[in-house]
């Protein structure tokens, strides 16, 4: 390491003083005019996890569903997947060393994870469409460039088009070639293989409305667009020609809101999505006859796809599990059914990509959505070549099955979940199950729920176990929530530290929307008084 050069490149990039850094869940993210030295210490980190794992590492310049100020980086391992947590608490503590620490933090970070020095290097570079993005991408590429390493910078990109391209450089084209175009043409070409197996046609199947949070969905769907014009007609909205980034708009604001975004119009029963910031989730929704709106979450989601998926392996009759993979935040309406209704295994992890995703590749086929609707599915390799296998010799009911399954395999992205990979899976289920939005709705009812914020002085004041469902300390608090939950039919309720913001999660649901409301207020004040609540009380209403 020259570290003459990375000292005389470190101080352009000077540290913001008396800010602390975390690499948490989704990388770092904040307001983007603290983030310049961030981005050059991740290039600098980047590179050594390339010398380490001898393979081309990702990094993502983006904060996803954060407002247009915001901006965020996150690294992308090997196989497309989130970073290893050791090299998460490296990020974190090259993000916040001083400068006269570098040295050693390097030094130290290298020693312990044996990194030989003389290894190439190679990173990957996207961004998304925040003005912010472009001059921060440049200081990631400064870092990779002082210690030595090459790269390539694509420029925008949704954040799963980036986990592909690292994914297929490392897998020598296996997984797909590691262009934009390659995207393109391994994803559509399954989607219109699929949908040539589809009996139903007509306008009303092809054509969706999305919303594309004014973010780099947009462009990308554009791009995309001729490529699917035989399956699926796209209307974009929100395509950032003129709204703000997130702003009214995107998977986040519909889903929790609970209503449109703005800028789209919606006539009764029309199949509508919505993509977050970065396009890696994905919620749908329509509105009836009477003007109600109806969200189908990434519960309803994992449903559709792991019931399909359930129906294509009878089919084949090869024996292979699905197992489904949700959070705590999961509707309990949505367990059930696919428990009770699908006899599909489910179980519950932290929130959090990353654990969603390890828990996954446990099955044949995992399928894992979070209620906010980042998700995908997993094959494993065994599935993959039975697959192959099949639908090359067989022409029968079986041989079909197999194809699908093929084309679906293909079609999702793996390396991380997709909006746009998603979308073009259920709008193929949906022509495949001549389903319309309203039957795939009534598979089940959500219970009604509640989700709140408390303000707490410190909020790792609260600890959970059970995947985020049991609060263990402060003393007392898992006793209150446990008395007031009785109170209700049908009901939950948890509480949890968020990790990308500074306040306790609440969540509650029940039989009733009042009841759900109300529970999820009682659980805030519970929270407030026993956790050390700031600022005003919780007040009942919304
Ligand atoms: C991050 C996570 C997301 C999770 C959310 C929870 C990734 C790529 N993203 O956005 O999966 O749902 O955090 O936020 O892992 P919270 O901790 O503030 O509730
Ligand atoms: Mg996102």
């Amino acid at each position: 390491m020259d570290f003459g050069a990375i000292t005389k490149h470190s101080v352009l990039h000077a540290k913001p003083s008396g800010l602390l850094f975390q690499y948490g869940t989704a990388g770092f993210r904040m307001k983007a005019e603290h983030l310049d030295h961030i981005m050059f210490r991740m290039g600098l980190l980047a590179v050594l996890r390339s010398k380490q794992t001898k393979s081309t590492i990702g990094v993502m310049v983006t904060a996803s569903h954060n407002p247009e100020e915001d901006n965020g980086v996150k690294l992308v391992d090997p196989l497309g997947e989130m970073l290893a947590p050791s090299w998460e608490e490296y990020a974190t503590c090259l993000a916040n060393a001083e400068e006269e620490d570098m040295q050693r933090v390097l030094i130290d970070i290298s020693e312990k994870e044996a990194v030989d020095l003389q290894q190439d290097a190679f990173v990957v570079i996207g961004r998304d469409t925040r003005p912010s993005s472009e001059k921060l991408s440049q200081s990631v590429i400064d870092g990779v460039t002082v210690l030595g390493g090459q790269f390539h910078d694509y420029g925008l990109l949704t954040t799963p088009q980036l986990h592909y391209m690292v994914c297929c450089r490392n897998t020598s084209g296996l997984y797909g070639m590691a262009t934009i175009e390659g995207y393109y043409q391994k994803l559509s070409k399954a989607f219109v293989e699929l949908t040539k197996q589809a009996s139903r046609s007509g306008d009303e199947f092809r054509s969706l409305k999305v919303d594309c949070a004014n973010g780099i969905g947009a462009l990308k769907l554009k791009e995309m667009e001729h490529y699917l014009s035989q399956g699926l007609s796209v209307q974009l909205f929100n395509d950032g020609t003129k709204g703000k980034l997130n702003h009214l708009c995107g998977a986040d604001f519909v889903k929790s809101h609970q209503k449109p975004p703005q800028g789209m119009e919606i006539k009764s029963n029309e199949r509508c999505c919505s993509f977050d910031g970065d396009a890696d989730r994905i919620v749908y929704y329509y509105c009836d006859a009477d003007g109600h709106f109806h969200l189908i979450d990434g519960d309803k989601i994992a449903t559709l796809i792991s019931s399909f998926l359930k129906e294509l392996l009878v089919e084949i009759g090869e024996n292979l599990n699905v197992g489904v993979v949700q959070t705590a935040y999961a509707n309990g309406n949505s367990t059930r059914y696919l428990e009770e209704v699908m006899k599909v295994p489910v179980y519950c992890t932290k929130t959090g990509v990353k654990h969603l995703h390890h828990k996954a590749q446990e099955f044949d086929i995992g399928v894992y959505f979070e209620a906010n609707g980042h998700g995908t599915a997993l094959f494993s390799k065994a599935v993959e070549d039975k697959v192959k296998q099949l639908a090359g010799e067989l022409e029968d009911k079986k041989g079909k099955a197999a194809k699908i399954l093929r084309n679906i395999i293909d079609l999702f992205n793996q390396a991380a979940g997709d909006a746009i990979a998603d979308m073009l899976v259920i709008e193929a289920i949906l022509a495949l199950k001549s389903l319309t939005v309203q039957q795939w709705d009534a598979l089940y009812t959500d219970l009604p729920n509640r989700q709140l914020k408390v303000k707490v002085a410190d909020r790792k004041v609260i600890s959970t176990t059970d995947a985020e469902r049991q609060a263990v300390t402060p003393p007392g608090l898992q006793e209150a929530i446990n008395d007031l939950v009785k109170k209700y039919r049908l009901s939950r309720a948890f509480v949890r530290p968020s990790g990308t913001e500074d306040v306790i999660r609440v969540y509650a649901e029940a039989d009733s929307q009042e009841s759900a409301d109300s529970l999820a207020h009682e659980v805030s004040l519970a929270v407030f008084q026993l956790a050390g609540g700031i600022g005003e009380r919780p007040q009942p209403g919304f």
